[in-house]
């Protein structure tokens, strides 16, 4: 086992006996919402996982350990130190381990930790992906370059639009990365189940996207695949509401100057602000239905 890695006795136990294990970010907790809304969610989706069949591992790095499944304690301080805590991508890991600082992970660490740890499945609510402009800030998220090189599935509610989704699905294809939409063929697009572009295959069940899974394995692939899973009908957002707010964002965005990794933070935390909380609710809503979709994949790769 890695140095720096620590897996809680629970998942630990999961693991060893085969049974199911879904890991979650903690980027969402510390930076994608407010406390205590950060916290209680977190909470929520950790009982999802556990409703639908398998342990939940929440992941963070605490103290400069790379965490793989974090006590109630753990999750509360992530929360409640919210934006104070290091955004850690893949490129902060190591300054991490050795200072022996907190990080909350992103996707791409997500994956990282996952992997290293031995858990093959992960939800969260939304990838980062190539940001509008692209072709001239560069702004593509580390999150692709993962998923193309690192063996865990991901289950998400597609991409937000303050992303290029269609270039975002360009990068995918290139680095080999499939994107299945968990019954739909079009690709989510987070606070809405449409965005106008086709994913590669639409599958209908756990059993399928366990086989698939169980194939890119088999075929020896080193990287990952992206499952794409629509918001409920009834928690889905206005398009027009939603947009608006996307573009005020963006605009605020560019006007503060905002660049790098503070991009995607600052443009969630404007979507919720301009949508006065109702965007936050969708959001939780999407993450447990990712949670549910992951936990009893996670249940069908175990059997
Ligand atoms: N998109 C969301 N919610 C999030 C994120 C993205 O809708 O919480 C977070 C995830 O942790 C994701 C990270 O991995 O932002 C991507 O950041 P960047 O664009 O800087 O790569
Ligand atoms: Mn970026």
């Amino acid at each position: 086992m890695n140095k720096y890695l620590d897996i809680s006795p629970e998942v630990k136990a999961a693991l060893d006996a085969g049974k199911p294990v879904v890991a979650l970010e903690s980027t969402i907790i510390s930076h994608g919402m407010p406390y205590p809304k950060n916290v209680e969610t977190a909470l929520l989706v950790e009982q999802t996982v556990r409703e639908n069949g398998a342990v939940p591992a929440t992941i963070a790095v605490i103290g400069g350990r790379l965490k793989a499944g974090l006590s109630h304690e753990e999750i509360e301080h992530l929360g409640k130190a919210g934006r104070a805590v290091t955004k850690a991508s893949r490129r902060d890991l190591p300054t991490l381990c050795a200072r022996g600082i907190d990080g909350a992970t992103t996707v791409t660490t997500t994956m990282i930790i996952a992997h290293m740890a031995g858990i093959k499945i992960f939800a969260t609510g939304g990838i980062g992906g190539v940001h509008r402009g692209a072709e001239t800030t560069m702004d593509i998220s580390a999150d692709l370059e993962e998923l193309a090189q690192t063996p865990v599935m991901v289950v998400c509610a597609g991409a937000k639009s303050i992303l290029d989704l269609g270039l975002t699905l360009e990068y995918l294809e290139t680095h080999g990365v499939p994107v299945i939409g968990y019954g739909t063929d079009e690709l989510p697009a987070f606070y809405t189940r449409k965005s106008g572009f086709g994913v590669d295959y639409r599958v209908d069940s756990p059993a399928e996207l366990a086989a698939m899974f169980r194939a890119q394995r088999e075929l020896e692939y080193k990287g990952g695949m992206l499952v794409t899973n629509p918001i409920p009908e009834e928690y889905s957002m206005d398009k027009t509401v939603i947009d608006a707010a996307i573009e005020e964002a963006l605009r605020q965005c560019a006007a503060q100057g905002i660049k790098g990794k503070d991009t995607t933070p600052f443009l969630l935390a404007k979507v919720v602000e301009l949508t006065g909380g109702d965007s936050l609710e969708s959001n939780i809503k999407l993450v447990m239905n990712n949670a549910r979709v992951a936990a009893l994949t996670a249940a069908a790769l175990a059997e």
